[in-house]
């Protein structure tokens, strides 16, 4: 049987009609079906159309819940071996990985290392060091922060 990625040859209009044809003749209600999907789902494609690939869906508690927010986005580039200052964040803050690993060591957790076109969330109100630890590759970051009007991105935290 024909692939259904064989569209751009023939009308989608004749490809269902002959899959249609055909199903009824051989197929089970059930692969019937799969196939009338199949193609339903092909004939919505478009071209030149470009999906979102989703990187990291997290259900979070702590986000702002006033009138209005304030939307940051940050970058950070980090030599081997730089850190950041020991801080904590007001409110869930995102962190994706341009280049290198960025680990982040967070006060009485383990450690987290995220790769290059990952993503992840750093809790709010959780005391944290986010790391290089490669002794040759640079690590760059973008940071995404959504918080409460003219709060700080961060609160930097003093050790005793
Ligand atoms: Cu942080």
């Amino acid at each position: 049987m024909e692939s259904p990625f064989a569209l751009n040859s023939e009308s989608h209009g004749r490809i269902r009609a002959r899959m249609e044809e055909q199903m009824n003749k051989s197929m089970g209600l059930s692969a019937a079906f799969a196939v009338l999907l199949v193609s339903l789902m092909a004939t919505g494609q478009e071209r030149d159309v470009v999906k979102p690939q989703l990187l990291l869906s997290e259900v979070v508690r702590g986000m702002p819940k006033g009138e209005s927010q304030e939307v940051r986005v940050l970058k950070a580039s980090f030599q081997p071996g730089e850190k950041t200052m020991f801080h904590t964040h007001r409110f869930p803050v995102t962190v994706y990985v341009l280049e290198g690993t960025f680990t982040l060591e967070m006060e009485g957790r383990e450690p987290v290392a995220v790769k290059a076109g990952n993503a992840m969330v750093m809790p709010a109100n959780v005391k944290m060091t986010g790391h290089n630890h490669s002794s040759s590759e640079p690590l760059q970051v973008v940071v995404f922060s959504v918080s409460d009007p003219d709060t700080p991105f961060l609160d930097p935290v003093h050790r005793q």
